[in-house]
């Protein structure tokens, strides 16, 4: 159930990407359209959230300017999720209970939405001011986002451990080195896949608010707790909740042969995990005081998904 402060939240959120969104009748008209269809076709805006929360656990207040932030997340999740679901990826036709871009508008038009998206975030962030906090914002949103630690590199190591995408590397000249042991790849996959840009959110909210070195380092830890247990989570809804229950296709990650939590663990285990990881996120918001209040619900929501 979503709380007062979530409903006002996710409204915000909802009437600013409409806003900076170019219109749907604006040239050229398929590429806005699927923009559009990729960042408004619903969602449940969890790093937009988490952005705003974190800059109101730390200033005491809801902050109007961690909205900037906020939205260029939602940019950055929307435009990877328009390509994790393209043939060459992940290959989905269903999201959010929806047909996938590409499925509506065309593969090219799907691709050429993601990184419409993707350059629409980094402006959105340009202007926050100071330029100051704009610059640090820009660093840690590309961070998060791209490579060596961030959200490309995991889906890279993702599809490189499942294999099956990988054929054309027969013709190197020179082979690749061998991929790493399971258990350490898994974690890294799923620490830069998924959850670099939920660390990312709580920090950026962090640093809009004026955070100082500990608070930004606890933001930091907390991120990285919920960012896996939320991956670990996904793992298991994949196999335990139907297609109708996600809105996207359910038990894709057995049948494509992802590495996953529960398929190297187990499923009692992963459980475990993940519930362990939150305990801890919300332990380390302990001594925050009332003006967490949003953030630490957001973490316990995040806990009990079903979706
Ligand atoms: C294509 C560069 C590139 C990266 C894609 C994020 C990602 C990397 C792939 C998504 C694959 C996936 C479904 C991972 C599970 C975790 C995840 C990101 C789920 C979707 O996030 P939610 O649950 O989605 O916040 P909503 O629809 O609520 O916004």
């Amino acid at each position: 159930m979503s709380s007062a402060w979530q409903v006002k939240a996710r409204a915000r959120v909802e009437d600013g990407l409409e806003r900076i969104l170019p219109s749907a009748g604006r040239f050229p008209q398929p590429l806005h359209r699927a923009m559009r269809h990729g960042a408004l076709s619903g969602g449940k805006r969890l790093r937009p959230l988490l952005c705003l929360a974190a800059a109101q656990a730390v200033a005491g207040k809801w902050q109007e300017r961690a909205l900037r932030p906020a939205m260029a997340l939602e940019l950055i999740h929307a435009y990877s999720l328009i390509h994790d679901d393209l043939p060459a990826m992940d290959d989905d036709a269903l999201r959010r209970g929806q047909p996938t871009c590409h499925v509506v508008y065309g593969e090219a038009m799907a691709i050429l939405a993601g990184d419409g998206l993707q350059c629409l975030a980094f402006e959105t962030l340009a202007g926050c001011r100071p330029a100051a906090l704009a610059q640090a914002l820009v660093r840690e949103l590309s961070q998060a986002a791209g490579t060596p630690a961030g959200m490309v590199a995991g889906q890279a190591a993702d599809i490189w451990a499942e294999g099956r995408r990988m054929q054309p590397l027969q013709n190197l000249k020179s082979p690749l080195p061998q991929l790493p042991a399971a258990r350490p790849l898994l974690e890294s996959i799923h620490r830069c896949k998924t959850g670099a840009l939920l660390r990312a959110a709580l920090v950026m909210g962090g640093l809009t608010a004026g955070a100082g070195p500990a608070r930004l380092r606890d933001l930091r830890r907390i991120g990285a707790d919920i960012g896996l247990a939320f991956q670990i989570q996904d793992d298991l809804l994949d196999r335990q909740a139907s297609t109708g229950q996600l809105g996207k296709t359910a038990g894709k990650d057995q049948a494509q042969g992802k590495l996953t939590y529960p398929g190297v663990y187990g499923e009692p285990a992963a459980h475990q995990q993940a519930a362990r990881l939150s305990r801890q996120a919300l332990r380390r918001l302990d001594g925050w005081g009332k003006a967490a209040l949003p953030l630490r619900e957001l973490v316990e929501s995040m806990a009990e998904r079903r979706k």
